[in-house]
């Protein structure tokens, strides 16, 4: 039903700025048990209606989705030279949003070449190889929504989307994984629980198939996301004690890479459909939020991607109005999901 699908498109985007916004100033940090007492304490007040604080702000997570929103809304066809312009307008318009070290050369290359060869900047980073930062899958969010039931293209949009600033085969893939699984959680029924087994196992086999493209490549990074959902699975049916999130944290990481915070971001969603002993809240979405801040790392990014996921599956109704109008953008991104939303409407029907 459409009004489903719409409050699905606004809890998604509206979920990975939440992430963004709420995990930002964690960024960097090891969590310790007290400190997941403190951020217990900092959800409760983010929920509280009495509470009036400033706005939480956003980062490069929610600046980079917002261009990749606005570069399908403003344009029937995918033209990747303006979603580049998209990016460096944004990023030269307000840079202090804790971008990623190295991709804001590709911002300066981009500028300085006049959008020449828009691949060419990213291409040469880290001496050829490519980043295989997160930045790619942090921001792919509305590609997922747009072309949810286009699959092929959806992958075609999302691959050439990533690669402007990353050309890494693990950089690529993770935006892949990720944006696969938002499409994935957008078409599960939020009345029915999520079987964490099928879902893993589906999104394996939609690795397969990307990551086989691969195989003459020697480099050991055929099957990494495949090998990273089978842990994912592995986790999942453990029984949750004191020690489980440090496993997740040496087996799946929290690192700034997309190998060490995609496959993390999805373990985070999974997981918080069900209970948390350290988590005390009724709301899957929140718990969903709250753990991945709680695993420390790249938490503003680790929480954007697994609020996304959550907001494509549960919908609007399992986000807390009050929370949401603590971060800074709130009412403009869920325009932007309404936009992106209307604009699909023109799309040919599959
Ligand atoms: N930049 C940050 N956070 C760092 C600041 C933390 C904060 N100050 C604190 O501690 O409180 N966050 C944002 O960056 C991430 C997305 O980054 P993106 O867009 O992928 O950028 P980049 O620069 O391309 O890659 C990030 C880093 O990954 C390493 N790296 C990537 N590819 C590499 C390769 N081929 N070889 C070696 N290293 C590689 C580099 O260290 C890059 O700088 C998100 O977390 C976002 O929130
Ligand atoms: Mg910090
Ligand atoms: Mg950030
Ligand atoms: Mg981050």
């Amino acid at each position: 039903e459409s009004s489903l699908l719409k409050s699905k498109f606004r809890a998604c985007l509206l979920g990975s700025s939440i992430g963004d916004c709420f995990g930002s100033p964690y960024e960097g940090d090891i969590i310790t048990s007290g400190e997941k007492i403190i951020i217990q304490r900092y959800f409760d007040k983010l929920e509280d209606p009495n509470f009036k604080g400033p706005y939480k702000q956003y980062t490069d997570d929610t600046a980079m989705m917002k261009s990749v929103a606005k570069f399908l809304i403003d344009k029937p066809e995918p033209d990747y030279k303006f979603l580049a312009k998209l990016f460096v307008t944004e990023y030269f318009k307000d840079p202090k949003r804790g971008y990623g070290q190295n991709v804001v050369e590709v911002f300066h290359k981009l500028k300085n070449s006049k959008f020449d060869d828009i691949f060419k900047p990213a291409n040469e980073q880290f001496l050829g190889s490519g980043s295989y930062g997160n930045g790619g899958a942090m921001r792919v969010a509305p590609i997922a929504l747009y072309f949810y039931n286009k699959y092929n293209y959806m992958l075609e949009v999302a691959t050439n989307a990533t690669k402007i600033t990353h050309t890494n085969i693990l950089g690529i893939n993770g935006a892949l994984l990720q944006c696969i699984a938002i499409s994935q959680a957008l078409l599960c029924d939020p009345e029915t629980k999520i079987d964490p087994k099928v879902f893993c196992n589906q999104l394996c086999d939609k690795m397969k198939e990307i990551e086989k493209v691969d195989e003459d490549d020697l480099d050991a990074t055929q099957n990494a996301y495949q090998e990273k959902l089978k842990i994912v699975e592995n986790l999942l049916e453990k029984k949750h004690d004191d020690k489980l999130d440090e496993e997740v944290i040496l087996h799946l990481g929290h690192g700034i890479s997309a190998y060490e915070s995609v496959p993390t971001a999805i373990y985070c969603f999974l997981k918080a459909q069900n209970e948390i002993p350290t988590i005390d809240t009724g709301n899957a979405f929140r718990r969903t939020i709250q753990y991945a801040i709680t695993l420390g790392g790249d938490t503003d990014t680790i929480a954007c991607m697994a609020g996304a996921l959550a907001g494509a599956y549960l919908g609007e109704e399992a986000i807390n109005p009050i929370l949401a109008k603590q971060c800074e953008l709130n009412k403009e991104i869920l325009e932007l999901a309404d936009n992106l939303f209307s604009a699909r409407e023109g799309l040919p029907i599959e």
